[in-house]
């Protein structure tokens, strides 16, 4: 099937700048807002990005599939499907933390060919195309070259529903704090997987992200050098609940590491 990557392209970043827009218009309003009333705008946030995107993208091509975070459903052409988080990383923006993501991914026949994650708040924008490598506002961007544990810098995010996986998570956690120079948790994975892109982390591992976590930071990473795989080291699959992301060169260790 042939698509028109270029229009695809055009529009994903149109609905997500006018997306960052309404997160830094939510953003500024909160200002003056005490906590509990920031969770009821980060919801109005949260629901007016995914519904400005959806919007923009059904208007050009009404027959694609979206699944999308709050909507959370699939209908339309299965061929062609758009994969959106309308505000990744939702504990940090209700605590006024800038570090808060819109994730766009576009998948033909379910391969991503195209993905966008910005940072509306630190205005940055990565993006990818399937063979055509990686940007971060528009400049290209690589993993780094680190080759070991010990000289890397990790991250990792916990899951809201911390009891069914506290043992195995702990275990991990504590095994990779020893080994590595440092560990990070920034709260939001589609940064982190591109953070993994241009080289700030060498690895990222997650368990029980759903897709529209993962779907256009993971072909951001891969575009930009990065080995994206399950902690069993098979490659990964956005239907997949465990995540693994690294540079490359720390691959092997660092699934060790994960493995119990
Ligand atoms: P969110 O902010 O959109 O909820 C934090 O560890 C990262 O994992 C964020 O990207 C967060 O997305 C996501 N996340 C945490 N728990 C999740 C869950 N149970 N299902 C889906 N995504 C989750
Ligand atoms: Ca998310």
């Amino acid at each position: 099937m042939n698509v028109d990557l270029e229009k695809i392209k055009a529009v994903g970043l149109a609905s997500a700048a006018r997306a960052g827009d309404i997160i830094r218009q939510y953003w500024n309003k909160a200002v003056r807002i005490e906590k509990k009333g920031a969770i009821d705008l980060l919801t109005e946030a949260d629901l007016a990005s995914e519904k400005a995107i959806v919007e923009i993208i059904q208007t050009a091509f009404p027959a694609h599939t979206i699944f999308a975070e709050e909507s959370g459903i699939r209908q339309g052409s299965a061929s062609c499907e758009w994969i959106i988080d309308p505000l990744d990383g939702t504990t940090n923006y209700a605590h006024r933390l800038p570090q808060v993501a819109v994730s766009i991914a576009f998948a033909l026949e379910g391969t991503i060919i195209f993905g966008l994650v910005l940072n509306p708040l630190a205005e940055e924008l990565f993006c990818a195309t399937r063979g055509q490598g990686a940007e971060l506002n528009g400049q290209p961007i690589r993993v780094s070259t680190v080759r070991n544990i010990r000289e890397s810098l990790l991250v990792t995010g916990f899951p809201y529903e911390l009891k069914p996986v506290i043992r195995p998570l702990m275990a991990r956690f504590e095994r990779c704090l020893m080994a590595a120079q440092g560990i990070r948790r920034l709260g939001s994975a589609a940064l982190d997987l591109c953070y993994v892109a241009c080289g700030r982390f060498e690895g990222f591992w997650e368990q029980n992200l759903a897709p529209w976590d993962t779907a256009a930071g993971m072909i951001i990473a891969r575009e930009a050098g990065a080995s994206v795989t399950d902690f069993s080291r098979a490659p990964f699959s956005i239907e997949k609940k465990e995540i693994l992301a690294t540079n490359g060169l720390i691959h092997e260790e660092l699934a060790r590491l994960l493995s119990l």
